[in-house]
């Protein structure tokens, strides 16, 4: 755990903003047609995407055919520094999940499972409206803990944490402070 890794985000969400205006942000689809609150978007290589027909990782945006955009390098740099501040040397992400909750948007309790080789690490980056992380175990029974994610929070998952349960409960913005919150996934998936 990286806290506050990152003293400026706004540099990072005109980024997004760059991404999300050729890839626009969406909620997929998840099992049984159900629409996620979490809104998404890529950029990198690859991106993953989650239809009726399951989750995958695609070269192209299925709403416009094309290539995601180009990851930028500042989100790279930032991805392998982080990496290698936690002991993960070499770290080539071909992959950037971007999520967007507003208020009431959560993430149900998942493992990340969809990349080729588990003992990649994945990055996370926090920005804008903290969130409450919920932290588990290896197995779905084990319990969960809650821990804030603050604006400029950055997570490395690699190891044996790599597989652990995780979710967000619905984001609930406070006065005063930002409305939307945005995470970042550097992700190496094939
Ligand atoms: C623990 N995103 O995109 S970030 C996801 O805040 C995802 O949007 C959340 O879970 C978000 O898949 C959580 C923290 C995080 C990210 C990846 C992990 C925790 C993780 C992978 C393995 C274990
Ligand atoms: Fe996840």
């Amino acid at each position: 755990m990286l806290p506050a890794f990152i003293d400026k985000t706004a540099p990072l969400l005109a980024q997004i903003e760059l991404v999300a205006a050729q890839a626009a942000f969406r909620h997929m689809q998840v099992g049984g047609g159900k629409r996620m609150s979490v809104a998404m978007t890529n950029c990198g290589p690859w991106g993953w995407t989650s239809s009726s027909a399951g989750y995958q990782y695609s070269r192209t945006d299925p709403l416009t055919q094309r290539p995601w955009p180009a990851m930028p390098d500042s989100f790279m740099s930032l991805a392998q520094q982080a990496a290698a501040a936690a002991g993960f040397d070499h770290f080539e992400p071909d992959a950037c999940l971007i999520n967007r909750y507003g208020s009431g948007a959560a993430l149900g309790v998942h493992q990340d499972r969809d990349e080729q080789d588990m003992d990649q690490p994945i990055v996370s980056v926090s920005i804008g409206a903290t969130a409450s992380f919920q932290l588990g175990g290896l197995k779905r029974s084990e319990p969960l803990r809650t821990l804030p994610l603050h604006d400029g929070d950055v997570l490395v998952w690699g190891g044996p944490s790599r597989l652990r349960f995780h979710g967000v409960k619905a984001l609930k913005p406070t006065a005063g402070g930002p409305d939307i919150r945005h995470n970042l996934t550097f992700r190496k998936a094939k």
